[in-house]
């Protein structure tokens, strides 16, 4: 009997999106259903963290992007977005990439509080964080190899498009090997199909 997989999901999520672009190259088939975790008390009996992505796999919940995205992987029969070759470097730029989706989604639910709730020591921090680890990318990024696929060009696509979406797209102007890069990379079936669409 074939599995049934349904992914929790919200409509602009940088971390859903990775998973979603996963399960589109790797030719998974799963029900996607978009959920505003804020009020999805129901999710806490699969996964206490309350976050999107939550991926159900018959009754196993499998939680973090990462985790999704292996799994997805591992039971795909095309290539994989994790060749044992660069699988470290993948793994870590992944991070890197993640590490950059949770600064400008921290900066941006701290720029909606009330303003005598906000602190703008914290926003600044979030957005030195940004700046400086998309000049990093820029600075030694190495794409490995482009034209085979890994995770790290996923993750980072979408963290650099979530940064468009939520703070802005001036890193496009002092980053123009990554401009490039993303200008190209954008262009994949997969990214257009999964655009954010919500503000
Ligand atoms: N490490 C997690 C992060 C997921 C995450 O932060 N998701 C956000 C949406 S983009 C969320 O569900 N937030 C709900 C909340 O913080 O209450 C992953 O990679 O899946």
């Amino acid at each position: 009997m074939q599995d049934q997989i349904v992914l929790y999901n919200g409509p602009n999520s940088p971390f859903g999106r990775k998973t979603k672009v996963t399960s589109l190259v790797q030719e998974i088939k799963l029900e996607e259903k978009i959920i505003n975790v804020y009020e999805a008390n129901f999710l806490d009996k699969h996964n206490p963290i309350r976050k999107i992505p939550t991926l159900i796999v018959n009754n196993m919940a499998i939680i973090d992007s990462d985790n999704i995205c292996l799994y997805l992987d591992s039971i795909s029969k095309k290539n994989t977005l994790f060749p044992k070759k660069d699988y470290w470097k993948i793994m870590t730029m992944t991070s890197i990439a993640n590490g950059l989706m949770e600064a400008v989604l921290e900066r941006r639910m701290e720029t909606i509080r009330p303003d005598e709730e906000k602190s703008t020591n914290f926003i600044n921090k979030q957005e030195i964080r940004i700046i400086r680890t998309i000049k990093w990318l820029e600075d030694n990024w190495n794409n490995y190899d482009n034209n085979y696929l890994t995770m790290d060009q996923i993750a980072v696509a979408c963290a650099l498009d979530y940064t468009m979406f939520r703070f802005n797209n001036s890193w496009r102007t002092n980053n123009s090997k990554l401009d490039r890069w993303f200008t190209n990379f954008s262009k994949n079936d997969f990214m257009q199909s999964t655009l954010p669409h919500t503000k």
